[in-house]
């Protein structure tokens, strides 16, 4: 159940005494060998000798994904190349790539935190695990490859992509296992099932799903879809990828490797480091990292941390699944609204699907959502009265979580796109209408 149990369980004085260790190692490694701190620890007037306890960190700036890109590809770097062993980019589809570098260290430490996370997930060396994320520059395969296989699992690198072909290996392999997002692991789910043979054929047991959101009704949608138990892990390219914090089986919040992270939790507004137990924006300093060791990085996720002892044993401080990213949120008519909250809403009616679109618009001078979402079943597409009733039911539903009027487009299945990675839910068309 433990792949460390030595340091899993640590009491929080002894985690805090090994954070604040290794924190000012961070702060000196940083001051040294990148150019970028030492002037700005300058300004803020920070060395490490300054920093008596944990809340000293408050003295030094966040650093941002702006940070990185002003930086592309390699100001960060606190390693010569020479030393530099791997390199991964994010997968942003603006601006330039985040690039990130590890070292020998790096990579072991990544593994490390990936292993007691599938661990933790309830992953044993007895699991055959089907790997259906990208391999590539993004960091979720190859992180969960070798932290898996350090865990003992046997792992199969499928990638994501030719969903038939990994559908067959998985009932052929006998799987017990998928990595993957969970719209992926859903939508291999509806694939399988139009296949001709039967959900009986397939032994998965486990989902180690993570990379993006997953709402409580789409999580059991997947489970009863696959007969599995899903997990959720957390993590940021920026930061090493996958392994920053995942479920235990109790699944009551997101253990954090801490020995190896340091969290906060600010207002995204005012910066200020909010009092333990509320929610906002994440903030993560690596304790340990040599390649690209980042201070403070504002991660842009909402959460909660919660530091309350968990029914597994482990001691590691738990956050919120992530409530939703600050620059994901949108803002309709003054009203902020969170993709998950329309997520639950749909998943919770009969008679239509688990994929949806949000589309916003300007219309005049005020923004509209719009909420595509498919028919369940075809056959009745041609019944006006039955999709009237059911528009008007996720409209007033909407109304009631949202405090918002969206209008509601019921579409025919298999109209809205499917992902083989992140999904891509929001499609805002603001700057492209014309006021
Ligand atoms: O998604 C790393 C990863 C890979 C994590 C595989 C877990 C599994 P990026 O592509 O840099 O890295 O995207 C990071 O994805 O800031 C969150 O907004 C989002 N994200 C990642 N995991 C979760 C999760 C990887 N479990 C960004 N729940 C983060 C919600 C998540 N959002």
């Amino acid at each position: 159940m433990f792949f460390q149990k030595e340091i899993e369980t640590m009491n929080r004085k002894e985690i805090e005494t090994l954070q604040l260790e290794r924190l000012k190692w961070t702060v000196d490694y940083c001051y040294k060998n990148v150019p970028f701190y030492k002037n700005r620890l300058d300004k803020a007037g920070v060395t490490a000798d300054k920093i008596k306890s944990l809340d000293d960190i408050k003295y030094i700036p966040p650093t941002t994904k702006d940070d990185l890109r002003d930086n592309y590809p390699f100001g960060l770097f606190a390693q010569p190349m020479k030393n530099i062993v791997r390199i991964h980019a994010s997968s942003g589809t603006t601006g330039k790539p985040t690039v990130v570098g590890y070292t020998k260290n790096d990579l072991d430490m990544w593994s490390n935190c990936v292993a007691r996370l599938c661990a933790a997930a309830g992953a044993t060396s007895d699991d055959i695990v089907q790997i259906s994320f990208g391999y590539g520059m993004f960091t979720g395969a190859l992180g969960l490859h070798y932290g898996l296989e350090k865990l003992g699992a046997t792992v199969i690198p499928n990638s994501s992509g030719n969903t038939e072909k990994a559908l067959m290996y998985m009932r052929d392999f006998k799987t017990t296992a998928l990595v993957a997002t969970p719209s992926y692991a859903l939508y291999m789910c509806e694939v399988a099932k139009s296949l001709d043979y039967s959900m009986d054929d397939y032994n998965l047991r486990l989902g180690i799903f993570g990379s993006e959101g997953c709402t409580p009704e789409m999580r059991s949608l997947i489970e009863n879809g696959w007969d599995l138990f899903a997990t959720d892990n957390y993590g940021m390219s920026e930061l090493m990828g996958p392994g920053v914090s995942g479920e235990c089986v109790y699944r009551d919040g997101l253990h954090f490797c801490e020995d190896y992270f340091l969290p906060e939790i600010i207002d995204s507004q005012t910066l200020e480091v909010l009092p333990e137990g509320q929610t906002g924006e994440l903030l993560v300093t690596t304790l340990t990292k040599e390649g690209i060791p980042l201070l403070r990085y504002r991660t842009r996720d909402i959460t909660r941390l919660n530091y309350e002892p968990c029914q597994c044993g482990r001691t590691g401080v738990r956050m919120d699944k992530v409530k939703g990213r600050s620059d994901d949120m949108l803002k309709i008519r003054g009203v902020n609204v969170f993709p998950s909250q329309i997520e639950s809403v749909l998943v919770g009616i009969d008679g239509v699907g688990p994929h949806y679109q949000l589309v916003v618009r300007t219309q005049g001078l005020v923004d509209t959502l719009e909420v595509k979402v498919e028919l369940v079943d075809t056959a009745i597409v041609d019944s006006y009265s039955y999709i009237e009733k059911l528009q008007k039911k996720i409209k007033d539903n909407l109304q009631v979580v949202l405090g918002l009027q969206c209008k509601v487009s019921i579409v025919e299945q298999n109209t809205i796109e499917r992902f083989v990675g992140k999904a891509k839910r929001v499609l805002d068309l603001r700057n492209e209408d014309v006021r």
